[in-house]
């Protein structure tokens, strides 16, 4: 297992499309044990591989307390949303990637995600609450999209040209 450095904004490779999992193969279980070391360490509650640079629709999830025993990670290859709820709900979001951020975002309140598991295994899953939250956060990483994009430009801006600062400043 390994830890894997995340990348933050401003990084260009955020922003690209990730490719579909044609196989989960050892290597790709494999990454997905990293991503979730990479996670847990963080600590996040979620991660998605455009995030550790790695362009494919893979993301882990696990919604436990830090310190908590972690009993039922979500590995998962190529997921989507195959049902969103008209219901809304909001939560205060964060990112990994952009880091010490934090801002309310409205996403569809239960959605049934469709995945393929570590295992190879085509499975469903439906989720409520800040599950369906974080998985939903998951899969716009896979499409470059990052929480801060469903702000207002100008709180988007504000927030890139702080962490850019910061960057530059070391
Ligand atoms: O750790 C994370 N917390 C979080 C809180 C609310 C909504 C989404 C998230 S995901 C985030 C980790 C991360 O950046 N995943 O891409
Ligand atoms: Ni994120």
């Amino acid at each position: 297992m390994a830890l894997l450095p995340i990348l933050t904004i401003p990084d260009n490779r955020l922003k690209v499309k990730a490719k579909p999992v044609a196989n989960v193969d050892g290597r790709v279980a494999a990454l997905m044990d990293d991503m979730l070391e990479t996670m847990y360490r963080a600590p996040g509650i979620g991660l998605a591989a455009p995030q550790v640079g790695v362009h494919e629709r893979i993301i882990v999830v696990d919604l436990s307390e830090p310190g908590q025993a972690r009993k039922a990670p979500l590995l998962m290859a190529n997921p989507r949303l195959i049902l969103s709820s008209d219901e809304q709900s909001t939560y205060e979001e964060g990112c990994l990637s952009v880091p010490e951020v934090y801002a309310e975002v409205s996403r569809p309140a239960q959605v049934k995600v469709r995945y393929v598991d570590r295992g190879g295994e085509e499975r469903e899953l439906e989720a409520d609450g800040l599950l369906a939250t974080c998985i939903q956060h998951e899969i716009e990483h896979l499409d470059g999209v990052l929480f801060i994009d469903h702000l207002s430009a100008l709180k988007r801006n504000m927030i890139v040209r702080k962490l850019s600062k910061l960057k530059r400043a070391g």
